[in-house]
Formats: C-alpha cells, structure tokens, sequence
C-alpha cells in the first residue's frame, strides 16, 4: 500500500539560531507516534526520531504531535514525517538580525508629514508627504450622538508621527505604547549595537543619536504637539457617557492634556495614498487616557535623552508634569466615542495609565508624590488600554530607581512570566497561552508575553524564560495551524495582503505590496466584524480565524502598537 501523505509541518519558517530550543509542530490525525527526519541540503540525514503525540487541541483544531531538533549545526534542511517534507530553512546566528531591522522600519514607512524616501524606505514604497503640513481644527458641531461640540480657538499644527495602522488616523493613547515600547528597548539595552547612531535605515542615522531613540523621537516629538496650551478653556464631558452616548459637557481649563486623536472626519476609502486624502482633518477633544500616555512618554523620553540632547528632555520633562497635573485636575474625563472617520480608542479603566505615568515620573523625579501611585497589582499583558505593566517594567530596568521598589517591579513580571511558562505546557502548539479567546491583534498580546518572558530571563537567567518567548517567534513566523508567516517579507509563506491603504497592491497593481518586517494583527475570534471576519465566525478554531485579505481589518490590519513588540521580540532574540 502507498504511503498516505497526511501531515502538515509546522515550524519557525524564518528558522533557528543554533543555540536554540528547535521545534516543529505535526497536525497529524495519527495516534501514535510518526518517524521523522531532517535532512540536510547535501541529503545527509542529521538526525531522526518519533514525533511525541502530544492529541487534540482546541486553540488550532489539530490532533497535535511534537518534534525537537536541537542539537541541528548550522546549515540548510528541511523536515519529513510520515512522508511529507517541509520546506527549507537555516539555522545560522543571525536570523533574527533583518527581522528587527525591518521591524523598525515600518515606522519610518508609517511617517506622516515627510516625504518617504527610496533610500530609506526602498525604490517601491518611496512615496511624498501625506499631510504635510498638518494644521487642524477641533472638530465643532453635532456629533454622531446628538453631543453639540463648540469646538476650540484657532487651528493648531499638528504635522508628523506615525500614521497608527492602514488609517491615517494619529491617537496619542496608541501612540503611547507604541513609543514606550521602542524607548524601553533602548533602556533594556538589547539592541543597543543593532540600533546603535548609523545602523538603522532613517534619515536621522549618522545624527550622533541611537536611531531607536531617534524613531521613537519622531512620534513623542509629536505626542508633546498635541498637548492643550497652558490656560486653554475647552468645553469637555464629565461623568459617564449615557447609555445612548449623551454627554454632559462642561468649560474647564484644558491646559495640560493631551488632545484625544486627530483624523479624518468620514473614514476614507482603500485604496488611498497618504498625499491623497481628502478627507478634512479634525482634532478630537482631550481625554485623561491620552493625558497620562503623553505624561509617562515624555518623562519615559526625558529620562533617555537627558545627556544626548538636554534642551529636548527638558521639554518632554515639563510637558510631562504639566500633563500629570492636568490628568490629577481631570482625573476622568473619557475619549468621546461619537467621532466616525477614525478608531475609538476608549478606555474606561484609568488606574493603569495613572500607575504607569506615576511610575515613569518617580523614575524621572524621585519624588515621593509619585511614589505613593506606583500600584503594585499583578503584572497584566500590556495593550493600549492595559498600560499599568508598562510602568512597573520601568521601574524593574531604570537606573536610579530605589532597590526595593526595583525588587518588587522585578518580581511582579518574573511572576506573570512564570503564569505565561506554565501556560506553554497547556498550548498544542506550544505557546506561553493557553486560552481560547484571540483578541483583535492577537499577535501583539502573544509579542507582549514574550517581552516580559524576556525581561525574566534578564532578571533571572533562568533559560526556560528564553524558551517560552522564543515559542511566540515561533508561532508568529510559521508555527501555526495556518502555517503562515504573519510577518511580510519573511518566511515562505509571509503576509501579503494587509489591511492597508497605500500598500493596497491587491486593489492597484501600481500600488507597492508591504515592506518586509510588518506583522498582521492576527488570528481574531472576539471581534469578528469585517467582511471577511463575518464569513468566518462560527467556523474557525480560534488559531484559524484569520485570512490574509485586504478586507479582513479585523484580523490582518497592521498597527503601531504591534510592530512595536515585534521589533523588541525581534532585537531581544539577536542579542541573546
Ligand atoms: O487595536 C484596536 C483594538 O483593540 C480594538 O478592538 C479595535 C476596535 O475598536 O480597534 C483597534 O485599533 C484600530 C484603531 O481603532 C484604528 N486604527 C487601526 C487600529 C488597528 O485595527
Ligand atoms: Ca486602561
């Protein structure tokens, strides 16, 4: 009898380091164990053994089975099992080395406000300034609720950062993690050769500054535009939105807070250049959330920048206590959701963002008024609207922070990184989650573990921390049921088709595909509201509920706030 063919290969397609824990991944409806093999590029068997069945698993819908190669040198191989063969792949020391550079580089390619040029960006995805200038209005009249909004004095210029995703919109609360992320990476030190002034593809490289720092300077250079003048009255909401979106608004002294977002007021349609949009631009009232990010970002910015450039941590230091003193005026004071034309970014639980900004300014001050809001809850998976972790890693790497405080920041992510260990052991495809739920931009939730599983092993040296980050690399780069790379540019199968307005290649054939080092938001089972999400819904194992379509924004879109993690993941894996 024939042989049947039935098992897919799953692993890492960008490969391994040679010091790494090397695995792969067999859906395979087998019961018992299957002989593998991985062969060389020369056709020398290397080494072989029997898959581990490790049986079904809900999170891929896979009867699961395991393979560890570790002991492979460098070279080129592929895997069989049961008949079936990969395709080819390395283990070599620098794999992870052009992912983090490319990482990085999707913020460059995301600037607003600057012409995007081939030398940095490559010959395909050059493109001119989209709003540039950027000088806008608060946005004034009624809104989708029926709230009647006056608007504010005179426009501001609002011009550069990051565009956040495949919109055109800038968020100030998005912003904040995505910036914190690149200047934590800096303080961490993981990537301090990698990015060192000159190494990295931006216009500011060769400026005598570390280019991490310099990208993340262009989005805070930004966050501190989009704070509200000293003095200003601005009519805001005050308690709870009514069920039907009423708000009460009341004129409060605004001076401090950082404005909200700022976006197109009808969401445009794909595809779209940036220098095309012509939709009007409007400035979205202030809220406490986007005050707290630009008041931990600023004092996160002029702690790093203190010797480099001392005028600029000035700056970002007294725009971040007057943000902190607007946001202890203002203590709740909500997004309004009432705008069309751009994401929402609301949050209702403040505490974190409080705790993280507190956090970022007793590392900056010392001061004990600080010291008394650091919070010292259990360390949650960051997001954009789960900010307090931020914070406490801060206070586990900054120099200057007290022992005991640094003690207990430390043990509090060794804690959560030891959770995520434990949870690999429950995962079919061996991952640090074990749930069923797949956030909108799951990739980033599973890059944010890692994170914390690698400032573990820095606080522990324990290696098992490595592993269980390593497995989200894994998992994100092919070792998945979809057997896909969620990242453009690398792998066999990469992401290709991301919600995105100018690399819309699906839609205009003169429009460029991705840049290489973009990871698609991934896998969605919670909010499945697009079109091609709809399709899905009910027939997908959560691992599965995904499709590499331009439609598909809640499940392949692009966003700041998750390549940020990826370049730290990406850089953290190089060093190590
Ligand atoms: O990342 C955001 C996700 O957590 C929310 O559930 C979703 C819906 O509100 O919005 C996501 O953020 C989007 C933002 O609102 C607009 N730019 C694109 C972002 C990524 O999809
Ligand atoms: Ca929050």
């Amino acid at each position: 009898m024939p042989l049947m063919i039935d098992a897919a290969i799953h692993l890492n397609q960008l490969g391994f380091r040679p010091a790494d824990p090397k695995r792969a991944i067999v859906a395979a409806p087998s019961q018992t164990p299957l002989p593998w093999t991985l062969e060389r590029e020369d056709g020398r068997i290397v080494l072989k053994g029997r898959t581990e069945v490790a049986g079904d698993d809900a999170a891929s819908g896979d009867h699961v089975h395991r393979i560890a190669f570790d002991a492979a040198p460098e070279g080129r191989y592929r895997l069989k099992v049961a008949g079936a063969a990969s395709e080819w792949f390395r283990v070599a020391p620098e794999i992870y080395r052009p992912l983090a550079q490319a990482a990085l580089n999707f913020f460059y390619q995301q600037r607003a406000g600057t012409p995007i040029l081939a030398r940095w960006a490559g010959e395909r995805w050059a493109r001119p300034a989209g709003h540039a200038p950027e000088v806008a209005t608060c946005f004034s009249g009624a809104d989708e609720a029926g709230n009647v909004w006056p608007g504010c004095a005179g426009p501001r210029d609002v011009t550069g950062g990051w565009y956040d995703a495949g919109d055109h919109g800038k968020y100030v609360v998005n912003a904040g993690i995505s910036a914190w992320t690149l200047q934590n990476l800096y303080e961490a030190g993981f990537a301090r050769s990698l990015f060192a002034d000159g190494q990295a593809r931006l216009p500011e490289a060769g400026n005598g500054h570390d280019d991490l720092l310099d990208e993340a300077r262009w989005e805070v250079e930004w966050m501190l535009r989009m704070q509200v003048p000293a003095g200003t009255m601005l009519a805001l909401p005050v308690g709870e939105p009514a069920a039907d979106g009423r708000l009460t608004l009341e004129r409060m002294d605004a001076g401090g807070m950082a404005f909200h977002k700022l976006g197109d007021r009808r969401w445009t349609a794909l595809p779209m250049r940036p220098a095309d949009d012509p939709e009007d631009r409007m400035i979205y009232p202030p809220s406490t959330a986007a005050t707290l990010n630009l008041a931990a970002v600023a004092a996160q910015a002029a702690r790093l920048w203190r010797s480099a450039d001392p005028a600029f941590a000035d700056r970002c230091r007294q725009a971040a206590l007057a943000a902190w003193g607007a946001a202890q005026r203002h203590p709740r004071i909500l997004a309004a959701q009432g705008f069309t034309g751009s994401g929402g970014y609301g949050d209702t639980r403040l505490d974190d963002e409080r705790a993280w900004a507190a956090a970022e300014l007793f590392a900056l001050t010392g001061e004990a008024r600080f010291a008394d809001q650091l919070g010292a809850e259990a360390v949650d998976v960051p997001g954009w609207a789960d900010t307090g972790a931020l914070g406490t890693i801060t206070l586990a790497v900054a120099d200057g922070v007290p022992d005991a405080v640094r003690r207990d920041a430390r043990a509090r992510i060794v804690a959560a990184a030891d959770g995520f260990v434990a949870e690999s052991a429950q995962s079919g495809y061996g991952i640090p989650y074990a749930g069923q739920r797949y956030e909108w931009g799951s990739n980033s939730g599973l890059l944010n573990r890692a994170m914390l599983l690698g400032l573990a092993e820095r606080f522990t040296g324990d290696a098992k921390y490595r592993r269980a980050a390593l497995a989200v690399a894994d998992y994100v780069l092919g070792r998945n049921p979809l057997g896909q790379s969620y990242v453009s540019g690398f792998g066999w199968r990469p992401l290709q088709n991301p919600h995105h307005r100018f690399w819309a290649k699906s839609l205009d054939a003169s429009l460029p595909p991705p840049p290489p080092g973009v990871v698609s938001g991934g896998p969605n089972n919670s909010a499945m509201t697009d079109p091609v999400a709809m399709k899905l819904k009910g027939k997908c194992a959560p691992q599965r509920c995904w499709a590499d379509a331009i439609d598909a924004y809640a499940l392949n879109e692009v966003a700041i706030n998750w390549n940020a993690p990826l370049v730290w993941v990406a850089a953290y894996l190089d060093a190590g």
